[in-house]
């Protein structure tokens, strides 16, 4: 599936070459994959702390592009966007406007402890593109909770699910509200999908968000084949739309294609065992109390009529 309609340019080079730190069955492993085949020449990747950085760093450096090493900054946990928009802002001083500087963090460096530097990068349009790989807990350090998180979901700082006092926090919708001129999701079970837009994000200037959803063997609990099954379930169920905004407020958002049951998607992982149909069910009318929100803004755009401006009625001058 490729849901921008473009046609699709990328190449077959392998650019994470073994040996290489990442679990088997990683999804982030396949997301930076997918990313760098569509992304992968004249590139510097700035990395947090977290599972990528010594999976691309040990036993040794692992990102290759035609027989170089693909430049790999470690920055620290907090500061992935504005790294990143430092190192671009040099390179542009320097006379280099081609080479794209790609901040590539992890749910807790991007929701939690970098947000702030996100959200100052963003506004400032710094010109990057920022992906957030999402495995929904601090995975590196044994899977504690983060602001990504879902409803439900066991770590090792939630025991107890907590299904009532749960807030969701979510990336697009707060992108929105920077004015961006690009940000998209993405799933490693649609990888034309991911490849597309990250092409198109390339093509664009200013500050450029990815929310990857990227599942964890160890963290999730499950078997490792069931890595891109899950991804795909995700969207399936509602729970990751597939979506993109463009300048800002248009939204894209894909609504054919949710037809399995939320059941399907979380009796295959371990982190939500014990949740009872009763559970499940509160976690479904949250994922349509966001399905509402987002649909209301997708349909604002694509039909004036329905504005709130508007109160639902033409204005008849
Ligand atoms: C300032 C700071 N606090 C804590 C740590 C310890 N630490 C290293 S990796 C990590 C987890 C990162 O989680 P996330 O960003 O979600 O990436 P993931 O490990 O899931 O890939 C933590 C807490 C650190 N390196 N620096
Ligand atoms: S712990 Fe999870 S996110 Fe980290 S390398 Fe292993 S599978 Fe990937
Ligand atoms: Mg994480």
């Amino acid at each position: 599936m490729n849901t921008t309609g473009k046609a699709l340019r990328y190449n077959n080079i392998e650019y994470i070459q073994p040996p290489h730190g990442f679990c088997p069955g990683c999804g982030v492993a396949l997301a930076l994959r997918y990313f760098l085949k569509a992304v992968g020449e004249k590139i510097i990747l700035v990395t947090p702390p977290g599972c990528s950085a010594p999976s691309i760093s040990f036993p040794k450096p692992s990102l290759v592009s035609n027989d170089h090493l693909i430049d790999v900054v470690h920055c620290p946990f907090g500061s992935s966007a504005v790294f990143a928009g430092g190192i671009k802002a040099a390179l542009e001083a320097r006379g280099d406007l081609e080479t794209q500087v790609i901040a590539w963090a992890g749910d807790g460096a991007t929701f939690d402890i970098g947000f702030g530097a996100l959200s100052a990068a963003a506004q400032r349009n710094e010109n990057i593109i920022y992906v957030c790989y999402d495995n929904e807990a601090y995975m590196n350090t044994g899977n504690q909770k983060s602001g990504s998180t879902p409803r439900g979901s066991q770590t090792t700082t939630t025991v107890a699910p907590d299904l009532e006092g749960h807030r969701d926090k979510d990336l697009i919708w707060i992108m929105m509200g920077h004015d961006v001129p690009y940000a998209a999701t993405a799933t490693i079970a649609y990888p034309d999908d991911l490849m597309a837009k990250a092409r198109k994000a390339r093509e664009i200037s200013g500050f450029r968000l990815f929310h990857i959803l990227t599942p964890c063997v160890p963290g999730w609990r499950y078997p490792p084949h069931l890595t891109v099954k899950l991804s795909k379930l995700a969207v399936q169920t509602g729970l990751f739309p597939l979506m993109e905004l463009e300048d800002g407020d248009h939204l894209t958002l894909k609504k054919e294609g949710r037809t399995k049951p939320l059941e399907e998607y979380i009796r295959l992982q371990g982190r939500f065992e014990g949740l009872t149909n009763e559970n499940i069910a509160s976690i479904q009318a949250a994922v349509e109390k966001r399905w509402q929100r987002l649909n209301r803004v997708s349909q604002w755009q694509s039909d004036p009529q329905n504005s709130p401006d508007c109160g639902g009625k033409t204005s008849g001058g």
